[in-house]
């Protein structure tokens, strides 16, 4: 049957941070708990001279009941052991919104098209994941092909979030901002 232990989920295997590296639109995401960004989500990864890897997410958000603004947030990672799991800290450039050290694992990517990133927040007793966020990230704003659904479908199924996802809408929202 399936394990939907967070520990036991199968990540990227030999994962390459420098092919990982590049623009990246999220295009269908799983939400955490609490306040996140809700749609025009795009990131850059990047990896300097020394190999760190660093990333720039923007995002729409709504602050009170109807200020909406684009948020620019910065993330900065710490390699562990495996190498398509890192622990992320990220912070808002505007002061107001909420910084935070998440885990960031690559689940799966063939890095020219797709990749699919997992972040369980809060385990429960059982090993099983109480809190978690997820984001499916294309290469090309327009979504990802049949063959490529059906990849990260799978993968939806495995880590227990399948029917959890909503399509992240691109409408150039966040495009003038910066
Ligand atoms: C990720 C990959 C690239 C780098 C980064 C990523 C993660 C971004 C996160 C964003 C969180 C946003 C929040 C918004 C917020 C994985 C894409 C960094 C984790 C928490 C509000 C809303 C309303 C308000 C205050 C704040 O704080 N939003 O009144």
């Amino acid at each position: 049957d399936r394990d939907c232990r967070v520990s036991n989920f199968r990540v990227m295997q030999d994962f390459d941070k420098y092919r990982y590296a590049g623009t990246w639109y999220a295009v269908a995401k799983k939400d955490p708990e609490g306040l996140f960004l809700l749609d025009n989500i795009v990131a850059n990864f990047y990896v300097d001279e020394d190999g760190k890897m660093t990333a720039t997410a923007k995002g729409r958000v709504k602050l009170l009941r109807s200020v909406e603004m684009c948020a620019n947030m910065v993330g900065t990672f710490q390699e562990t052991e495996d190498p398509a799991k890192f622990k992320m800290k990220y912070y808002g450039v505007a002061a107001i919104l909420e910084k935070g050290l998440d885990d960031h694992w690559v689940l799966d990517t063939d890095y020219d098209n797709y990749a699919i990133h997992y972040s369980c927040r809060e385990e429960n007793e059982d090993g099983t994941c109480l809190d978690s966020y997820s984001f499916i990230f294309s290469r090309d704003v327009n979504g990802l092909t049949p063959e490529i659904q059906r990849i990260v479908r799978r993968k939806q199924e495995e880590v227990c979030l399948d029917r959890k996802y909503r399509v992240v809408v691109h409408n150039g929202y966040c495009d003038a901002q910066d």
